[in-house]
């Protein structure tokens, strides 16, 4: 079968969308790190347009620090790629051209894992090269997720700080490329945060200065007040590509496409503003540049991700093996929707351009596309870096000023039912999270009991902030519900929710 590249765009079917500039001319002045399915569908759909619309030395090339190697994916495609919304029986594909390579930090052993970093940093590192974007998943901050500060105990962290050339960590390759830009007197790169963590840049940035700090200290006023560190809300729905797509494009279109990705029609970026920092006319085709970046942050972190989270451990509990299907069942769906309208919104500011319960809303109705099979068990991974921002957070808020709460402490009980689970079974590979050790360990100590387990999780203070203590009966509460979900009652405890509300 033939692959898709240059030579076979014409194999493809007449109503695949085409790039409308001329990729021959096109030169690199992106690297994306982390050019994973999300990156390829949001981002690179964004720019695609951008490039159609005002053409510029815009190329991107992806770089992975992690799995998957895109390297040996995207060399045989040229870096060309499908990407298909979809909702019911319809979809829209389109063949995007704007990224130029991909390339892998992929040995995982030395020193061969040591020559392709300096390849991926040189990449960086050439004068054209105008921004860094990245999308490398809550984790890869290395930052605490109840603090926002960096793990300094990290080992990844630790590492660099011994050998900063070859760093491991996100931070660490932000530091040397700051270093390396230093060295050859060139202007540093703008570098833009595009991940689902509150304050992105800011938290990229406060990571960076606190590994400079050890590694490079008389750097730190310069990257404090040159280096341009930018936060987004970014927002589209997009599962993990399944083998399924893969082969069902190929019967469409006769041509394979290994990099193909699916999303939802739904898109949006806001970026922040700053005037010094040079970028693409993103925009011009619908993204916003605007001051208060956060507000439109925290109302999506907490409606849409709030809204996943909370049904996703709570549908994977109950054997759902896709969000559609959980936000297909009445009972689920209108738990979701009732707590984020009663419980999160009021303490939600007013942002332009959003009505919140329409918001709401419509992100109920994105849920439930039937044709976007995101499995629970892929939104379940990471909880641990998910929990805080998603869910303690507006629990806290909650408390605060004293509006209802339960549904939130349903959705933390369901995580904790989860991670429980996860560490008393040790042979599972589907599901992912760097504080399952912890979890392993908590649950050995408390002999598997929940109640026991569920103390001994709680003092975790790189997850559980201190708070969470210090609220009369919360934890109480917390285990009451947890057991009841342990015997398998979810059902019967969001009737009784709706039922109250
Ligand atoms: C999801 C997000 O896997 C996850 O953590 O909650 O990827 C989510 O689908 C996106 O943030 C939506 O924009």
């Amino acid at each position: 079968m033939p692959v898709l590249n240059t030579r076979n765009i014409a194999l493809l079917p007449e109503n695949v969308q085409r790039p409308q500039y001329d990729r021959e001319s096109l030169t690199p002045g992106i690297v994306h790190l982390g050019s994973g399915a999300f990156h390829r569908t949001h981002l690179m759909d964004f720019h695609e347009d951008t490039l159609e619309h005002q053409f510029g030395a815009w190329g991107v090339i992806g770089i992975n620090l992690r799995a998957p190697d895109i390297g040996a994916v995207m060399t045989p495609q040229e870096g060309l790629y499908c990407r298909q919304l979809r909702f019911g029986k319809e979809h829209q594909t389109r063949l995007i051209g704007g990224l130029l390579a991909g390339k892998s930090v992929s040995h995982l052993n030395e020193p061969l894992r040591r020559k392709s970093v300096r390849k991926a940093l040189e990449i960086i590192d050439a004068p054209e090269i105008k921004v860094v974007s990245m999308t490398v998943t809550e984790k890869g901050y290395c930052h605490t997720p109840s603090t926002g500060f960096l793990q300094e105990d990290h080992p990844d962290i630790v590492h660099d700080i011994k050998y900063p050339r070859y760093p491991l960590s996100v931070p660490g390759f932000v530091l040397e490329i700051i270093q390396m830009r230093l060295c050859s007197d060139q202007i540093f790169p703008t570098f833009i945060s595009c991940d689902n963590v509150p304050a992105n840049g800011k938290t990229l940035k406060n990571c960076v200065l606190k590994l400079a700090e050890q590694v490079c200290p008389n750097l730190v006023p310069r990257i404090a007040n040159e280096v341009i560190f930018l936060s987004t809300m970014v927002d589209r729905i997009v599962p993990a590509t399944r083998k399924i797509d893969i082969s069902k494009f190929k019967s469409w279109t006769g041509v394979s496409d290994a990099a193909l990705v699916v999303g939802e029609p739904y898109r949006m970026w806001v970026i922040e503003d700053d005037k010094r920092a040079q970028l693409p006319a993103w925009h011009e085709v619908g993204a916003l540049i605007i001051n208060n970046v956060h507000d439109y942050e925290l109302v999506k972190m907490r409606v849409v991700n709030g809204m996943q989270t909370s049904l996703t451990h709570l549908g994977h509990l109950s054997n759902f093996k896709y969000m559609s299907d959980v936000f297909g069942n009445e009972i689920f769906r209108e738990f979701g929707r009732t707590l984020i309208m009663k419980e999160v919104l009021p303490n939600l500011p007013q942002v332009k351009g959003i009505v919140l319960k329409n918001y709401v809303n419509e992100t109920v109705d994105r849920l439930m596309n039937p044709a976007i099979k995101h499995r629970t068990a892929q939104i379940s991974t990471d909880g641990s870096q998910k929990i805080r921002h998603r869910l303690l957070d507006p629990l806290h808020d909650s408390f605060k000023t004293g509006i209802p709460k339960n549904g939130l402490t349903i959705s933390v009980a369901a995580w904790l039912v989860h991670i429980f689970e996860l560490g008393g079974d040790v042979n599972q590979k589907e599901i992912s999270d760097p504080f399952l050790s912890v979890a392993i360990r908590a649950r050995k100590a408390s002999k598997n009991n929940l109640s026991h387990f569920i103390d001994e999780l709680i003092k975790e203070r790189t997850v559980f902030p201190q708070w969470l203590n210090e609220i009369p009966n919360l934890i109480g509460e917390i285990k009451a519900i947890a057991d009841q979900i342990q015997k398998q009652h979810v059902d019967k405890i969001l009737r009784e929710y709706l039922s109250n509300h």
